[in-house]
């Protein structure tokens, strides 16, 4: 690792709207992933991999429980505790919340002056990735630029969701950067595809403090690190783009080499879980050589029956699932504390920690937040126009049924006459 004094902030302050209904309650960064982790065990796991353990994490909308996560596991670990401190935010200047992301570091910029690093890496906290912040950290110092952008290909077709690089041909330099523009031109070399900005930068930090006191003056600027910081700094012909494809973590498989995603929408959230299954899955949450961490309670382990056993195939199961006779799951991701009565069958889903699925249910490409109860004989993802009803349904047919939602289900069931009869679980 370099030698030279680096602190890292993490943007853990995002809404999340278009993850509704699962951000309800909880920051983006918050939400669950996998069965076990949260949105922001990726970020805090690359960069404590790597050695940086002076990390302050800037939180806002719905900071109580995602404060409450960071203190009671990434503060108390032994292995990186005390470093990571999260920063509500605190309206330093004035009534408002921050406005937006550079404002954020704005109003925090104290935390950068009172032991000055270097420079400072400000990572995202929404995506699911391996990386090795260090060799990204190398390049920047090696080319003496204000910011290093790191950058990876993506669909043009989605470029309306990223900043969109433009560098000189076989330059770093970056020429061009626009934030989420309509209709961008793709790469010389592959006309569908676009360079689109991860989120996470290296400043030096004396051109960070500049750029943002200079943006805070700007009545006219939204205060965005990627559509003003960022644009700014490449104007002045002082930003570099680090390609993350180049990025090599140890143990990774080669298909999971730039495995980088974006869950912003539903049904990138569900794709990226998809991506955890089968044989050669596209992502690995397990991999010694970097792992990612989180932290949970003590937790029992997964329960089978020894009478006509349940049976899991191509699943994620986490400690403390019970799984009664004969429930069947498949290609599923299911977080601790699940359960499922006899004969349920669940495919294609996610279910978060302590669902409850009755018996003889049906769960189908489905997305279940915690704590719901699908009731006994309910039939989720099977009949479109009657999830489109009582779910949020997402553009690719995912049904979202939030905490809340399953009650609606019992009622119909209900209204149709009852439950199917058979034993309890
Ligand atoms: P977006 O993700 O749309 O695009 P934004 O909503 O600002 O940008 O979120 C960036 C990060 O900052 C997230 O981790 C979020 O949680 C956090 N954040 C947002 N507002 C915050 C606030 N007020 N306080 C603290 N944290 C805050 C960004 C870049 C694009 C890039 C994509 C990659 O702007 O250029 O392509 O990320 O996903």
């Amino acid at each position: 690792m370099t030698s030279c004094r680096v602190m890292a902030v993490v943007l853990a302050g995002g809404q999340g709207k278009r993850l509704l209904p699962l951000t309800m309650g909880r920051a983006k960064p918050n939400v669950p992933f996998g069965g076990m982790f949260r949105l922001i065990d990726f970020v805090l796991s690359n960069l404590t991999n790597a050695g940086y353990l002076k990390i302050v994490v800037l939180t806002q909308y719905q900071s109580n429980s995602l404060d409450r996560y960071i203190a009671r596991g990434w503060q108390l670990s032994s292995q990186v505790g005390h470093y990571i401190a999260p920063v509500p935010a605190q309206q330093q200047f004035g009534p408002q919340w921050f406005s937006g992301s550079a404002d954020a570091l704005f109003q925090n910029l104290h935390l950068l002056r009172d032991d000055p690093p270097e420079h400072v890496l400000v990572f995202g906290a929404d995506h699911v990735y391996r990386m090795d912040p260090a060799q990204m950290l190398a390049q920047h110092l090696e080319s003496g630029a204000d910011v290093t952008v790191a950058a990876i290909r993506q669909p043009r077709a989605l470029a309306h969701q990223f900043g969109v690089i433009e560098c000189a041909p076989g330059g770093r330099r970056i020429a061009r950067f626009v934030e989420k523009p309509g209709d961008p031109a793709g790469l010389p070399d592959s006309p569908e595809e676009i360079r689109a900005s991860m989120g996470n930068y290296v400043f030096r930090t004396q051109a960070l403090i500049d750029a943002v006191e200079e943006d805070a003056m700007d009545v006219s600027s939204r205060h965005d690190i990627g559509a003003d910081i960022i644009p700014m700094l490449v104007r002045e012909g002082r930003a570099d783009v680090y390609d993350f494809a180049r990025n090599h973590v140890h143990g990774v498989s080669p298909r999971e080499r730039g495995y980088w995603r974006d869950v912003g929408t539903l049904d990138a959230y569900y794709e990226a879980h998809m991506d955890l299954i089968g044989p050669d899955p596209a992502f690995t949450l397990h991999n010694a050589h970097w792992p990612i961490r989180t932290f949970h309670d003590l937790l029992a382990p997964v329960t089978f029956g020894r009478e006509r056993p349940g049976r899991a195939v191509d699943s994620l199961l986490s400690p403390g699932v019970a799984v009664a006779a004969e429930a069947d799951i498949e290609r599923s991701v299911l977080s601790p504390q699940v359960t499922l009565g006899a004969r349920a069958q669940v495919a294609d889903s996610i279910l978060m920690e302590n669902v409850r699925v009755g018996r003889d249910a049906i769960v189908r490409r489905a997305i279940v937040d915690r704590d719901a109860i699908i009731p006994d004989g309910a039939r989720i993802g099977l009949d479109p126009e009657l999830d489109r009803e009582l779910y949020t349904v997402t553009e690719k047919g995912i049904v979202v049924v939030g905490s809340e939602g399953a009650r609606r289900c019992e009622t119909r069931i209900e209204t149709a006459g009852g439950l199917p009869t058979g034993s309890r679980h």
